[in-house]
């Protein structure tokens, strides 16, 4: 049994959307960030960094994994699954994987952060992370002219790209144009597990009671 401690968020869909995919038990912890059980000390036994997601696997003395990237590789090792064994085949995930954790990630992140949440309205920085969203989503969609998935077949490097790219408008960023884009995204979303793992964590469990529950039996560990 694997622990995921959570959010409905990009990072946090990643995780679940693998779980999903490779068929492997897991119970749901969904951290309130109202409540900033993130940065609760248990929690922040589990991931340093203090953000979700991570995992517990309990079958293997309870190893804690953080990084959404790293839980993707641990997760497909684990399994022996979405990620090939060949040294050419692993090198092209783990190059699409780190495109993602090092660029579509972070600034779309941050294209979030300064067109939603920033108390001023900075157009410098709103410009300047929607542009470079826009310029990987070309890169991706020139990759996918040429290839099925990113790294050919269906891999984790998709299961870590898909989450992102599916809230682009909520980003503001344009896939007009992108047809191979939209093509990859509509084949992704169409897979059943995508769709059990993105209705992760339910909402009855992001509720308040659930939350400081959570955070109460984090404390006991
Ligand atoms: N590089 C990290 C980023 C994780 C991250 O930024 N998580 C966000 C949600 S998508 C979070 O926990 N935010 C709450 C906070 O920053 O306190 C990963 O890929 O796991």
């Amino acid at each position: 049994m694997i622990d995921l401690y959570t959010a409905a968020t990009p990072n946090g869909h990643k995780a679940s959307i693998a779980l999903e995919e490779l068929g492997l038990p897991y119970e749901v912890h969904a951290l309130s960030f109202d409540l900033k059980e993130q940065k609760s000390p248990a929690f922040l036994r589990i991931n340093p960094n203090g953000r979700i997601p991570a995992i517990v696997d309990r079958d293997n003395d309870d190893f804690a994994v953080f990084e959404s990237g790293a839980i993707l590789i641990y997760l497909a090792e684990k399994t022996g699954r979405l990620l090939p064994q060949d040294v050419k085949g692993r090198s092209t995930v783990i190059q699409w994987l780190m495109f993602q954790m090092g660029g579509v990630g972070p600034m779309q992140g941050q294209a979030n952060v300064f067109f939603r949440y920033f108390p001023e309205r900075l157009q410098g920085a709103i410009d300047r992370y929607q542009h470079e969203t826009r310029r990987l989503y070309e890169v991706l969609d020139t990759r996918l002219g040429q290839v099925e998935y990113l790294a050919g077949d269906y891999s984790i490097a998709d299961i870590a790209t898909f989450p992102w790219v599916r809230i682009h408008e909520w980003s503001g960023v344009s896939v007009d144009g992108l047809d191979n884009l939209q093509r990859w995204l509509a084949a992704i979303d169409a897979r059943p597990a995508v769709q059990r793992g993105l209705l992760v964590p339910r909402r009855e469990e992001q509720d308040d009671e659930k939350a400081v529950n959570t955070a109460r039996s984090m404390l006991t560990r």
